[in-house]
């Protein structure tokens, strides 16, 4: 930690606990992960969180199901699954925060005194409609409004003891109980200037459209207490009720700061956080609910929430696009994939050929050809053959950074905006024109061996220096290209530098690494194995 550092925090959902994840809730977190990773490389102070929601009736229900003494039993349980996964993936998290840890049950019971000392929440008795599954309350309207729009679509009418739930579809349960409500009603009107005045708080822009259209349809208080079971935290001025799941796992974002301890320092430092990554399914709790429960905190909301789409598989059965998640039954465990493609490439898959807010089809064939041609073929390829090259035509050793290395070259030219090009994309979540823009060096560099051939250079001692420099500058596009792939792929980058004998962390800012002329050369290189072999079908 420093304090001259700009401070970079950013956050994935905390993931239910009741299945172990999947490339659905894996991509969520390598986004972030690439992120987080770019930001540290500019230079910034990252804070980089994700973590999983234990509370809530379905996990009770589960531990149950499944044998165990406790729902805190079972969440233990399940945390390895979390824990070794993120670690295979190469998740470079900073804190992993567990709802049910003491730091945010006491960060969520001061978070509901505060609500109730500023008069946003009150006692009622709630009577509608609640989704078990997805955990969230409809309104009456919203359900007419959903059950006209499936009729309308030539559906078959639902059950109207268990109308169907307007997000997934699965019958809903009416529920009436005593519950205490946020006034989320108040804030409709102030979160529409908010995100008049922040236009860029939800991305993209198709979300927050949705966001826009929903507000203005109007907003209802929300209930947020349960009382007819007890694994939640409780209401701090009212055993009865725990918090229901949604406010609970939302605090965790404040929490992970130390919110609600005895040292807010880090808190007062890091809040509000720069970026919320969430998948589509939870817009509205993180642009909606979550905005105005800060609001009626008193505390700043985050910077942006960016929004990507889901990944999906088609149904053998019906033939449908469905999204990719556990209750459908329908995931590819990332082992799997890990299995064909490795780590980073597996990463780079996700991250370079699937644009982040819409939703993507995966499939096994694209992995291949994205592998073959991007890793294989290309970068692969570029650093096997410069580094034999290399080590053939100088000794074992990259040539000494020849003395006119600033010279007008074809690589240098395309080096040229590389890092300006790629961090705004980066910066942007647009991964798939950051990964063009190192893939176009990349390119570049490949050509520029078949232009200037340097085995014919190599037959020529009078055109020594010429070999030199064409290998010194197809060497110094494979240093560059290494920084700016490391967020993607950060093993393979560690390897490439390894080889190069460049320093194992790098040093400096992605910008001061990028600049033309850093390698040094005159120190041995290694060609080692291929970094990644050709997949066949
Ligand atoms: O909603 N494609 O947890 P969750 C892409 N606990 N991303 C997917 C996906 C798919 N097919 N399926 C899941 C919860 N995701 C709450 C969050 S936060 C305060 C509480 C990702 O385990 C996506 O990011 O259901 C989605 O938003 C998240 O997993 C939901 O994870």
């Amino acid at each position: 930690m420093s304090e001259d550092k700009l401070s970079y925090y950013i956050t994935t959902p905390i993931y239910y606990v009741n299945a172990k994840p999947h490339l659905g809730t894996a991509y969520c977190t390598v986004m972030a992960d690439v992120q987080a990773r770019f930001r540290r490389a500019c230079g910034m102070d990252v804070k980089f969180l994700t973590g999983m929601d234990e509370h809530g009736e379905k996990v009770a229900e589960a531990a149950e199901k499944n044998g165990f003494d406790s729902p805190q039993a079972w969440c233990d349980s399940m945390e390895p699954a979390f824990a070794d996964l993120w670690k295979t993936l190469e998740i470079s998290n900073d804190d992993f925060i567990r709802t049910t840890q003491p730091r945010h049950i006491a960060g969520v019971q001061k978070f509901l005194k505060v609500l109730l000392d500023r008069g946003y929440i009150y006692k009622d008795a709630y009577d509608g409609w609640y989704c078990r599954p997805d955990e969230t309350y409809f309104t009456e309207t919203q359900v007419r409004h959903h059950e006209e729009e499936r009729v309308a679509a030539g559906e078959a009418p639902a059950d109207p003891e268990h109308p169907l739930c307007p997000d997934c579809d699965r019958p809903l349960e009416r529920i009436k109980e005593e519950s205490w409500f946020f006034k989320l009603s108040a804030f409709e009107q102030t979160l529409l200037d908010f995100y008049e005045a922040h236009p860029d708080f939800i991305q993209p822009e198709t979300r927050r459209n949705e966001v826009l259209s929903f507000v203005k349809g109007g907003l209802k208080d929300l209930s947020i207490s349960r009382s007819t079971f007890d694994w939640g935290v409780p209401f701090p001025f009212d055993e009865k009720h725990v918090a229901y799941v949604w406010v609970d796992a939302l605090i965790n974002y404040i929490t992970a700061l130390g919110y609600g301890s005895d040292d807010e320092a880090e808190f007062d430092r890091r809040w509000p956080a720069q970026v919320h990554v969430v998948g589509k399914d939870i817009i509205r709790f993180h642009c909606v609910i979550w905005p105005a429960l800060l609001m009626a905190a008193g505390l700043p909301l985050p910077e942006k929430v960016f929004v990507h789409g889901f990944l999906t598989v088609r149904n053998e059965e019906t033939g449908k696009i469905e999204k990719m998640s556990k209750s459908r039954g329908n995931v590819i465990a990332p082992e799997e994939v890990v299995e064909l493609l490795g780590v980073d490439a597996y990463r780079y898959y996700f991250m370079s050929d699937v644009v982040h807010g819409t939703d993507a089809p995966i499939s096994w064939s694209r992995m291949r050809q994205v592998y073959n041609a991007d890793l294989a073929n290309s970068w692969g390829n570029l650093v096997s053959r410069a580094l034999n090259m290399s080590a053939k035509y100088f000794d074992g050793c990259a040539p000494a950074r020849p003395a006119n290395y600033d010279d007008e070259s074809p690589l240098k030219e395309a080096c040229a905006g590389v890092y300006d090009a790629y961090a705004a994309h980066m910066a942007s979540f647009d991964y798939q024109d950051g990964a063009a823009d190192v893939h176009a060096i990349v390119a570049a560099a490949n050509l520029d061996i078949e232009n200037s051939a340097p085995w014919a250079l190599a037959k020529d001692p009078e055109k020594a220096d010429e070999l030199a420099f064409v290998i010194w500058n197809i060497l110094e596009v494979i240093r560059i290209a290494a920084e700016l792939y490391a967020p993607f792929m950060p093993e393979i980058s560690a390897e490439v530098r390894r080889r190069l004998s460049l320093p194992a962390e790098p040093e400096g800012t992605l910008e001061e690494l990028c600049r033309w002329g850093g390698l040094a050369g005159g120190s041995p290189v290694e060609k080692g194995q291929a970094l990644f072999p050709r997949l066949v079908d």
